[in-house]
Protein backbone atom coordinates (compact mmCIF):
# COMPACT_ATOMS: atom_id res chain seq x y z
CA UNK A 1 0.00 0.00 0.00
CA UNK A 2 2.88 2.46 1.06
CA UNK A 3 4.47 2.39 -2.27
CA UNK A 4 1.02 3.24 -4.37
CA UNK A 5 -0.07 5.82 -1.57
CA UNK A 6 1.23 9.04 -1.90
CA UNK A 7 1.91 9.21 -5.66
CA UNK A 8 -0.55 11.30 -7.49
CA UNK A 9 -1.76 9.16 -10.47
CA UNK A 10 -5.27 9.46 -11.38
CA UNK A 11 -7.68 7.63 -8.73
CA UNK A 12 -11.46 6.45 -9.25
CA UNK A 13 -14.00 4.98 -6.99
CA UNK A 14 -17.01 4.58 -6.26
CA UNK A 15 -17.71 7.36 -3.10
CA UNK A 16 -22.18 6.11 -2.81
CA UNK A 17 -22.97 2.09 -1.42
CA UNK A 18 -23.20 -0.46 -4.23
CA UNK A 19 -26.75 -0.91 -4.50
CA UNK A 20 -29.66 -0.24 -6.63
CA UNK A 21 -30.42 3.40 -6.31
CA UNK A 22 -31.55 6.62 -7.93
CA UNK A 23 -27.90 8.07 -8.49
CA UNK A 24 -24.36 7.04 -8.00
CA UNK A 25 -20.97 9.22 -7.47
CA UNK A 26 -17.85 8.33 -8.87
CA UNK A 27 -14.90 9.86 -7.44
CA UNK A 28 -11.75 10.83 -9.61
CA UNK A 29 -8.64 13.02 -8.80
CA UNK A 30 -5.28 13.04 -9.86
CA UNK A 31 -3.25 13.90 -13.08
CA UNK A 32 -4.94 14.95 -16.00
CA UNK A 33 -8.06 13.84 -14.20
CA UNK A 34 -10.26 15.70 -16.55
CA UNK A 35 -8.09 15.11 -20.07
CA UNK A 36 -8.62 11.09 -19.55
CA UNK A 37 -12.44 11.33 -19.11
CA UNK A 38 -12.61 13.65 -21.86
CA UNK A 39 -10.91 10.13 -23.62
CA UNK A 40 -14.09 8.32 -23.19
CA UNK A 41 -16.55 11.36 -22.59
CA UNK A 42 -18.89 12.91 -25.94
CA UNK A 43 -18.35 16.50 -25.63
CA UNK A 44 -14.19 16.07 -24.49
CA UNK A 45 -13.51 20.03 -25.54
CA UNK A 46 -16.16 21.21 -23.67
CA UNK A 47 -14.67 19.01 -20.35
CA UNK A 48 -11.39 20.27 -20.84
CA UNK A 49 -12.27 23.68 -21.12
CA UNK A 50 -14.96 23.70 -18.38
CA UNK A 51 -14.85 26.41 -15.16
CA UNK A 52 -13.81 25.40 -11.99
CA UNK A 53 -16.56 24.26 -9.86
CA UNK A 54 -19.00 23.72 -12.77
CA UNK A 55 -20.91 20.77 -14.46
CA UNK A 56 -20.39 19.45 -17.66
CA UNK A 57 -23.34 16.71 -19.15
CA UNK A 58 -22.58 14.16 -21.62
CA UNK A 59 -22.38 10.35 -22.04
CA UNK A 60 -19.43 7.95 -21.14
CA UNK A 61 -18.23 5.82 -23.92
CA UNK A 62 -16.42 2.71 -24.10
CA UNK A 63 -14.90 1.69 -26.98
CA UNK A 64 -17.68 3.32 -29.29
CA UNK A 65 -20.41 1.69 -26.98
CA UNK A 66 -23.14 3.90 -24.52
CA UNK A 67 -22.39 3.20 -21.19
CA UNK A 68 -24.17 5.96 -19.82
CA UNK A 69 -25.72 9.50 -19.64
CA UNK A 70 -23.30 11.39 -16.95
CA UNK A 71 -23.20 14.74 -14.99
CA UNK A 72 -19.31 15.44 -14.32
CA UNK A 73 -18.34 17.98 -11.58
CA UNK A 74 -15.28 19.65 -12.19
CA UNK A 75 -13.07 20.81 -9.82
CA UNK A 76 -9.66 22.45 -10.66
CA UNK A 77 -6.33 22.42 -8.50
CA UNK A 78 -6.19 23.02 -5.43
CA UNK A 79 -10.09 24.35 -4.54
CA UNK A 80 -10.58 20.69 -4.15
CA UNK A 81 -11.48 18.14 -1.65
CA UNK A 82 -7.71 16.55 -2.37
CA UNK A 83 -6.64 19.43 -3.59
CA UNK A 84 -6.10 18.16 -7.04
CA UNK A 85 -7.27 18.42 -10.12
CA UNK A 86 -10.65 16.06 -9.83
CA UNK A 87 -13.93 15.18 -10.89
CA UNK A 88 -17.44 13.46 -10.07
CA UNK A 89 -19.39 11.97 -12.13
CA UNK A 90 -22.74 10.97 -11.23
CA UNK A 91 -24.45 8.49 -13.33
CA UNK A 92 -27.39 6.53 -12.58
CA UNK A 93 -26.94 4.12 -9.58
CA UNK A 94 -27.56 0.91 -10.63
CA UNK A 95 -24.64 -2.17 -9.91
CA UNK A 96 -24.02 -2.88 -13.15
CA UNK A 97 -24.07 0.56 -14.36
CA UNK A 98 -21.66 1.57 -11.86
CA UNK A 99 -19.63 -1.36 -12.77
CA UNK A 100 -19.36 -0.49 -16.38
CA UNK A 101 -18.37 3.13 -15.62
CA UNK A 102 -15.32 1.91 -13.62
CA UNK A 103 -14.17 0.07 -16.10
CA UNK A 104 -14.46 2.85 -19.01
CA UNK A 105 -12.77 4.57 -16.56
CA UNK A 106 -9.85 2.18 -15.66
CA UNK A 107 -9.48 1.64 -19.68
CA UNK A 108 -8.58 5.77 -19.88
CA UNK A 109 -6.37 5.42 -17.37
CA UNK A 110 -7.52 5.72 -13.89
CA UNK A 111 -6.81 2.88 -11.34
CA UNK A 112 -9.00 1.87 -8.56
CA UNK A 113 -8.53 4.05 -5.25
CA UNK A 114 -7.10 2.59 -1.63
CA UNK A 115 -9.40 3.05 1.15
CA UNK A 116 -8.90 6.66 2.59
CA UNK A 117 -6.80 7.95 -0.22
CA UNK A 118 -8.69 10.62 -1.00
CA UNK A 119 -8.24 11.89 2.45
CA UNK A 120 -5.10 11.12 2.53
CA UNK A 121 -4.44 12.78 -0.35
CA UNK A 122 -6.31 16.00 1.31
CA UNK A 123 -4.35 15.78 4.24
CA UNK A 124 -0.45 15.63 1.57
CA UNK A 125 -1.76 18.76 0.31
CA UNK A 126 -2.55 20.32 3.49
CA UNK A 127 -6.28 20.32 2.94
CA UNK A 128 -6.52 19.05 6.58
CA UNK A 129 -4.59 18.13 9.33
CA UNK A 130 -5.25 14.49 10.78
CA UNK A 131 -7.69 15.12 13.58
CA UNK A 132 -9.81 16.51 10.96
CA UNK A 133 -9.00 13.30 9.07
CA UNK A 134 -9.77 11.00 11.60
CA UNK A 135 -12.89 13.08 12.28
CA UNK A 136 -14.32 12.39 8.09
CA UNK A 137 -14.56 8.61 9.31
CA UNK A 138 -15.97 9.80 12.40
CA UNK A 139 -18.81 11.64 10.90
CA UNK A 140 -19.13 8.43 8.18
CA UNK A 141 -19.95 6.07 11.41
CA UNK A 142 -21.74 8.42 13.66
CA UNK A 143 -25.22 6.64 15.38
CA UNK A 144 -26.93 9.18 16.68
CA UNK A 145 -27.45 13.60 16.11
CA UNK A 146 -25.33 13.70 19.35
CA UNK A 147 -21.93 11.78 17.55
CA UNK A 148 -22.45 13.70 14.48
CA UNK A 149 -22.45 16.88 15.60
CA UNK A 150 -19.62 16.22 17.83
CA UNK A 151 -17.64 14.69 14.86
CA UNK A 152 -18.15 18.15 12.56
CA UNK A 153 -17.00 20.23 15.54
CA UNK A 154 -13.30 18.10 15.08
CA UNK A 155 -13.67 18.86 11.21
CA UNK A 156 -14.49 22.57 11.74
CA UNK A 157 -11.27 22.55 13.81
CA UNK A 158 -12.28 22.70 17.06
CA UNK A 159 -9.57 19.99 18.40
CA UNK A 160 -6.78 21.26 15.57
CA UNK A 161 -7.14 24.63 17.51
CA UNK A 162 -7.19 23.54 20.76
CA UNK A 163 -4.18 21.16 20.46
CA UNK A 164 -2.34 24.31 18.16
CA UNK A 165 -2.71 26.87 21.33
CA UNK A 166 -1.45 23.80 23.70
CA UNK A 167 1.32 23.65 21.38
CA UNK A 168 2.38 27.77 21.17
CA UNK A 169 2.03 27.44 25.18
CA UNK A 170 4.50 24.76 25.21
CA UNK A 171 7.01 26.65 22.63
CA UNK A 172 7.07 29.49 24.41
CA UNK A 173 8.20 27.44 27.68
CA UNK A 174 10.86 25.66 25.36
CA UNK A 175 12.23 28.99 24.13
CA UNK A 176 12.64 30.23 27.26
CA UNK A 177 14.93 26.92 28.19
CA UNK A 178 16.66 27.34 24.86
CA UNK A 179 17.65 30.85 25.30
CA UNK A 180 19.32 30.25 28.39
CA UNK A 181 21.19 26.83 27.16
CA UNK A 182 22.48 29.29 24.33
CA UNK A 183 23.57 31.89 26.08
CA UNK A 184 24.54 30.50 29.42
CA UNK A 185 26.90 34.02 29.87
CA UNK A 186 24.28 36.17 28.92
CA UNK A 187 22.44 38.15 32.01
CA UNK A 188 19.11 37.34 30.81
CA UNK A 189 15.74 40.15 32.19
CA UNK A 190 12.89 38.23 32.40
CA UNK A 191 10.50 38.59 35.45
CA UNK A 192 9.42 35.07 34.76
CA UNK A 193 11.28 31.61 35.87
CA UNK A 194 12.88 29.39 33.74
CA UNK A 195 11.52 27.17 32.75
CA UNK A 196 7.89 28.60 33.77
CA UNK A 197 6.51 26.16 35.73
CA UNK A 198 3.47 27.71 36.19
CA UNK A 199 3.16 27.96 31.91
CA UNK A 200 4.07 24.26 32.16
CA UNK A 201 1.56 23.14 34.59
CA UNK A 202 -1.68 25.35 33.21
CA UNK A 203 -0.48 22.83 29.99
CA UNK A 204 -0.57 19.93 32.10
CA UNK A 205 -4.14 20.82 33.56
CA UNK A 206 -5.42 20.72 29.90
CA UNK A 207 -3.44 18.09 28.53
CA UNK A 208 -4.93 16.11 31.10
CA UNK A 209 -8.41 17.51 30.90
CA UNK A 210 -8.57 16.37 26.97
CA UNK A 211 -6.93 12.89 28.13
CA UNK A 212 -10.21 12.33 30.25
CA UNK A 213 -12.41 13.21 27.34
CA UNK A 214 -11.78 10.27 25.51
CA UNK A 215 -14.20 8.29 27.60
CA UNK A 216 -16.80 10.90 26.33
CA UNK A 217 -16.20 11.56 23.23
CA UNK A 218 -15.91 7.02 23.14
CA UNK A 219 -19.19 7.14 24.49
CA UNK A 220 -20.75 9.14 21.65
CA UNK A 221 -19.41 7.05 19.00
CA UNK A 222 -19.24 3.25 20.18
CA UNK A 223 -22.09 3.98 22.59
CA UNK A 224 -22.33 2.53 26.36
CA UNK A 225 -23.20 -0.58 27.64
CA UNK A 226 -25.98 -0.24 29.90
CA UNK A 227 -26.71 -3.13 32.13
CA UNK A 228 -30.51 -3.41 33.79
CA UNK A 229 -29.70 -5.61 37.06
CA UNK A 230 -31.89 -6.22 40.36
CA UNK A 231 -33.65 -9.30 42.13
CA UNK A 232 -35.83 -11.20 40.60
CA UNK A 233 -39.51 -9.25 40.08
CA UNK A 234 -38.04 -6.15 40.50
CA UNK A 235 -39.42 -4.47 37.04
CA UNK A 236 -36.31 -4.61 35.12
CA UNK A 237 -38.06 -6.34 32.28
CA UNK A 238 -40.76 -3.77 32.46
CA UNK A 239 -38.51 -0.49 32.69
CA UNK A 240 -35.57 -2.21 29.79
CA UNK A 241 -39.16 -2.34 27.39
CA UNK A 242 -40.42 1.50 28.41
CA UNK A 243 -36.80 2.47 28.04
CA UNK A 244 -37.17 0.48 24.53
CA UNK A 245 -40.91 1.67 24.04
CA UNK A 246 -41.40 -1.93 22.78
CA UNK A 247 -42.22 -5.13 24.31
CA UNK A 248 -39.53 -7.41 24.00
CA UNK A 249 -38.71 -8.98 26.93
CA UNK A 250 -41.50 -10.80 28.49
CA UNK A 251 -42.90 -9.30 32.12
CA UNK A 252 -44.73 -11.79 34.52
CA UNK A 253 -45.90 -11.84 37.90
CA UNK A 254 -43.58 -14.93 38.34
CA UNK A 255 -39.57 -14.45 39.43
CA UNK A 256 -37.25 -16.39 37.47
CA UNK A 257 -39.15 -15.48 34.18
CA UNK A 258 -36.04 -13.64 32.21
CA UNK A 259 -33.51 -16.44 32.05
CA UNK A 260 -31.03 -15.33 29.14
CA UNK A 261 -30.52 -11.70 29.01
CA UNK A 262 -31.96 -10.01 25.98
CA UNK A 263 -30.17 -6.79 24.88
CA UNK A 264 -31.40 -3.57 22.23
CA UNK A 265 -29.79 -0.81 21.06
CA UNK A 266 -31.69 2.63 22.39
CA UNK A 267 -30.87 5.84 21.89
CA UNK A 268 -30.75 8.12 25.59
CA UNK A 269 -30.09 11.68 25.66
CA UNK A 270 -27.74 11.81 22.33
CA UNK A 271 -26.04 8.61 23.71
CA UNK A 272 -26.19 5.47 21.71
CA UNK A 273 -26.81 3.13 24.49
CA UNK A 274 -26.45 -0.84 24.45
CA UNK A 275 -29.71 -1.58 26.70
CA UNK A 276 -29.14 -5.33 28.49
CA UNK A 277 -31.73 -6.90 30.56
CA UNK A 278 -30.69 -9.36 32.38
CA UNK A 279 -31.97 -12.52 34.91
CA UNK A 280 -32.85 -11.57 38.19
CA UNK A 281 -29.98 -11.61 40.86
CA UNK A 282 -30.73 -14.25 43.39
CA UNK A 283 -29.82 -18.21 44.05
CA UNK A 284 -31.08 -21.02 41.88
CA UNK A 285 -31.73 -24.45 42.33
CA UNK A 286 -32.41 -24.41 38.49
CA UNK A 287 -28.92 -24.84 36.28
CA UNK A 288 -30.49 -23.22 33.90
CA UNK A 289 -31.47 -20.21 35.28
CA UNK A 290 -28.13 -20.04 37.62
CA UNK A 291 -26.34 -20.07 33.97
CA UNK A 292 -28.52 -16.99 33.12
CA UNK A 293 -27.52 -15.20 36.62
CA UNK A 294 -24.02 -15.93 36.51
CA UNK A 295 -23.80 -14.41 32.89
CA UNK A 296 -26.11 -11.22 34.23
CA UNK A 297 -23.54 -11.00 36.70
CA UNK A 298 -20.08 -11.04 34.13
CA UNK A 299 -22.66 -8.83 32.15
CA UNK A 300 -22.86 -6.37 35.22
CA UNK A 301 -19.02 -6.54 35.89
CA UNK A 302 -18.50 -4.90 32.55
CA UNK A 303 -20.89 -2.47 31.97
CA UNK A 304 -20.09 1.25 31.74
CA UNK A 305 -22.89 1.34 33.84
CA UNK A 306 -25.19 -0.52 35.95
CA UNK A 307 -29.00 0.34 36.29
CA UNK A 308 -29.98 -1.31 39.45
CA UNK A 309 -33.59 -1.69 39.93
CA UNK A 310 -34.90 -1.86 43.43
CA UNK A 311 -38.49 -3.39 43.95
CA UNK A 312 -40.05 -0.07 45.79
CA UNK A 313 -43.04 -2.80 47.02
CA UNK A 314 -40.52 -4.41 48.89
CA UNK A 315 -38.12 -2.05 49.97
CA UNK A 316 -34.32 -2.36 50.23
CA UNK A 317 -33.36 -5.31 51.35
CA UNK A 318 -29.53 -6.68 52.55
CA UNK A 319 -29.21 -8.52 48.78
CA UNK A 320 -29.54 -4.99 47.06
CA UNK A 321 -27.90 -3.21 49.21
CA UNK A 322 -24.53 -6.01 49.28
CA UNK A 323 -25.09 -6.13 45.55
CA UNK A 324 -24.86 -1.99 45.63
CA UNK A 325 -21.66 -2.19 47.46
CA UNK A 326 -20.08 -4.47 45.73
CA UNK A 327 -20.24 -3.49 42.17
CA UNK A 328 -17.17 -3.33 40.46
CA UNK A 329 -18.62 -0.42 37.86
CA UNK A 330 -20.47 3.02 38.30
CA UNK A 331 -24.19 1.90 39.68
CA UNK A 332 -27.35 4.06 39.46
CA UNK A 333 -30.09 2.90 42.32
CA UNK A 334 -33.74 3.69 40.55
CA UNK A 335 -37.10 2.84 43.10
CA UNK A 336 -39.30 1.17 40.94
CA UNK A 337 -43.33 0.75 41.57
CA UNK A 338 -43.41 4.18 42.87
CA UNK A 339 -46.81 3.62 41.81
CA UNK A 340 -47.35 1.91 44.89
CA UNK A 341 -45.67 3.40 47.60
CA UNK A 342 -43.96 6.39 47.19
CA UNK A 343 -40.30 6.03 47.29
CA UNK A 344 -37.65 7.43 50.17
CA UNK A 345 -35.49 10.53 49.77
CA UNK A 346 -32.47 10.38 47.32
CA UNK A 347 -33.43 7.60 44.98
CA UNK A 348 -34.76 8.21 41.76
CA UNK A 349 -38.66 7.03 41.59
CA UNK A 350 -39.62 5.26 38.68
CA UNK A 351 -42.86 2.97 37.93
CA UNK A 352 -42.61 1.35 35.05
CA UNK A 353 -45.93 0.45 34.93
CA UNK A 354 -47.40 3.85 34.62
CA UNK A 355 -43.82 5.25 32.92
CA UNK A 356 -43.61 7.91 35.58
CA UNK A 357 -40.31 9.22 36.14
CA UNK A 358 -38.96 8.19 32.94
CA UNK A 359 -37.45 10.95 31.33
CA UNK A 360 -35.51 12.30 34.64
CA UNK A 361 -34.42 8.38 34.71
CA UNK A 362 -32.70 9.55 31.14
CA UNK A 363 -30.83 12.80 32.06
CA UNK A 364 -29.51 10.54 35.59
CA UNK A 365 -28.24 8.07 32.71
CA UNK A 366 -26.70 10.21 30.48
CA UNK A 367 -25.25 12.81 33.39
CA UNK A 368 -23.48 9.75 35.24
CA UNK A 369 -22.06 7.77 32.03
CA UNK A 370 -20.70 11.16 30.87
CA UNK A 371 -19.98 11.81 35.07
CA UNK A 372 -20.49 15.66 34.09
CA UNK A 373 -24.19 16.35 35.25
CA UNK A 374 -25.57 18.81 33.27
CA UNK A 375 -22.83 19.89 31.36
CA UNK A 376 -21.65 20.73 27.49
CA UNK A 377 -18.54 18.70 27.52
CA UNK A 378 -16.28 20.90 24.97
CA UNK A 379 -15.09 19.37 22.14
CA UNK A 380 -12.53 16.17 22.96
CA UNK A 381 -9.87 13.73 21.36
CA UNK A 382 -12.20 11.22 19.37
CA UNK A 383 -9.45 8.04 18.75
CA UNK A 384 -6.59 6.00 20.51
CA UNK A 385 -4.38 7.08 18.34
CA UNK A 386 -4.74 10.65 20.27
CA UNK A 387 -5.72 9.66 23.41
CA UNK A 388 -1.76 7.72 23.82
CA UNK A 389 -0.21 10.95 22.09
CA UNK A 390 -1.95 12.76 24.78
CA UNK A 391 -0.90 10.83 27.76
CA UNK A 392 2.72 10.52 26.31
CA UNK A 393 2.14 14.65 26.28
CA UNK A 394 1.02 14.15 29.53
CA UNK A 395 4.15 12.03 31.10
CA UNK A 396 6.87 14.18 29.01
CA UNK A 397 5.78 17.12 31.05
CA UNK A 398 5.16 14.92 34.14
CA UNK A 399 8.80 14.27 34.08
CA UNK A 400 10.16 17.35 33.10
CA UNK A 401 8.54 19.04 36.04
CA UNK A 402 9.43 16.76 38.18
CA UNK A 403 12.98 17.41 37.15
CA UNK A 404 13.17 20.87 38.00
CA UNK A 405 11.64 20.26 41.10
CA UNK A 406 14.52 17.88 41.63
CA UNK A 407 16.76 21.14 40.91
CA UNK A 408 18.19 19.15 37.81
CA UNK A 409 19.89 21.12 35.22
CA UNK A 410 18.39 23.18 32.29
CA UNK A 411 19.88 20.71 29.81
CA UNK A 412 18.41 17.83 31.69
CA UNK A 413 15.01 19.30 31.18
CA UNK A 414 14.49 20.24 28.00
CA UNK A 415 14.31 17.27 26.15
CA UNK A 416 11.15 16.30 28.45
CA UNK A 417 9.62 19.67 26.96
CA UNK A 418 10.54 19.08 23.69
CA UNK A 419 8.75 14.96 23.57
CA UNK A 420 5.53 17.04 24.49
CA UNK A 421 5.98 19.03 21.95
CA UNK A 422 7.04 16.48 19.87
CA UNK A 423 3.71 14.19 20.92
CA UNK A 424 1.17 17.03 19.81
CA UNK A 425 2.58 17.47 16.82
CA UNK A 426 1.95 13.87 15.75
CA UNK A 427 -1.92 14.61 16.51
CA UNK A 428 -2.25 17.48 14.01
CA UNK A 429 0.15 15.33 11.52
CA UNK A 430 3.18 18.05 11.56
CA UNK A 431 5.28 14.91 12.64
CA UNK A 432 4.46 11.97 11.12
CA UNK A 433 5.48 8.95 9.53
CA UNK A 434 4.53 6.60 6.71
CA UNK A 435 3.27 3.74 8.76
CA UNK A 436 1.42 6.05 10.96
CA UNK A 437 -0.01 7.04 8.28
CA UNK A 438 -1.10 3.89 6.88
CA UNK A 439 -2.85 2.57 9.72
CA UNK A 440 -4.71 6.05 9.81
CA UNK A 441 -6.48 5.78 6.10
CA UNK A 442 -6.56 2.21 5.53
CA UNK A 443 -9.06 2.55 7.96
CA UNK A 444 -11.32 4.64 5.75
CA UNK A 445 -13.57 3.32 3.42
CA UNK A 446 -12.86 3.31 -0.47
CA UNK A 447 -14.05 6.46 -2.42
CA UNK A 448 -12.98 8.32 1.24
N1 LIG B 1 -47.30 -1.66 40.18
C1 LIG B 1 -46.23 -1.86 39.44
N2 LIG B 1 -45.91 -3.10 39.01
C2 LIG B 1 -44.82 -3.28 38.25
C3 LIG B 1 -43.99 -2.18 37.91
N3 LIG B 1 -42.96 -2.66 37.16
C4 LIG B 1 -43.15 -4.00 37.04
N4 LIG B 1 -44.27 -4.38 37.70
C5 LIG B 1 -44.82 -5.74 37.82
O1 LIG B 1 -43.87 -6.55 38.51
C6 LIG B 1 -43.86 -7.88 37.99
C7 LIG B 1 -42.49 -8.27 37.57
O2 LIG B 1 -42.08 -7.46 36.49
P1 LIG B 1 -40.87 -7.84 35.52
O3 LIG B 1 -40.61 -6.70 34.64
O4 LIG B 1 -41.10 -9.17 34.88
O5 LIG B 1 -39.71 -7.97 36.60
P2 LIG B 1 -38.24 -8.63 36.44
O6 LIG B 1 -38.34 -9.99 36.99
O7 LIG B 1 -37.35 -7.77 37.30
O8 LIG B 1 -37.86 -8.60 35.01
C8 LIG B 1 -44.86 -7.87 36.84
O9 LIG B 1 -46.09 -8.37 37.29
C9 LIG B 1 -44.99 -6.40 36.48
O10 LIG B 1 -46.23 -6.09 35.91
C10 LIG B 1 -44.34 -0.87 38.38
O11 LIG B 1 -43.68 0.15 38.13
N5 LIG B 1 -45.47 -0.78 39.14
MG1 LIG C 1 -37.30 -10.13 33.72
Amino acid sequence: MKALYGDDSPIAALATPKAESALALIRCSGKDTLSLIARCFSAPAQLERAPAHSIVYGWLNNAGEKIDSVLVSVFHAPRSYTGEESAEITCHGGVAVVEAVLKTLRAAGFRAALPGEFTFRAFMNGKLDLTKAESVMEIVRAKTDKARERAVQRLAGDLEAQIQDLKRCLLAILAGIEIVLDYPDEELESDREIPDTQAACAVLERLRALSASFQQERLYQEGALLVIAGRPNAGKSSLFNRLLREDRSIVTPVPGTTRDWIEAWIVIEGLPVRLVDTAGLHDSSDTLEQLGINRSRELASCADLVLYVIDGAHGLVPKDEDFIRASPVPLLPVWNKADTAPAPEGYRAVSAKTGAGLADLGKDIAAALLSLPDREIPTGIASERQKSLIDRAVEALEGGLALVQAGQTLDLIAPHFRDALTALGEITGEVSTAELLETIFSQFCVGK
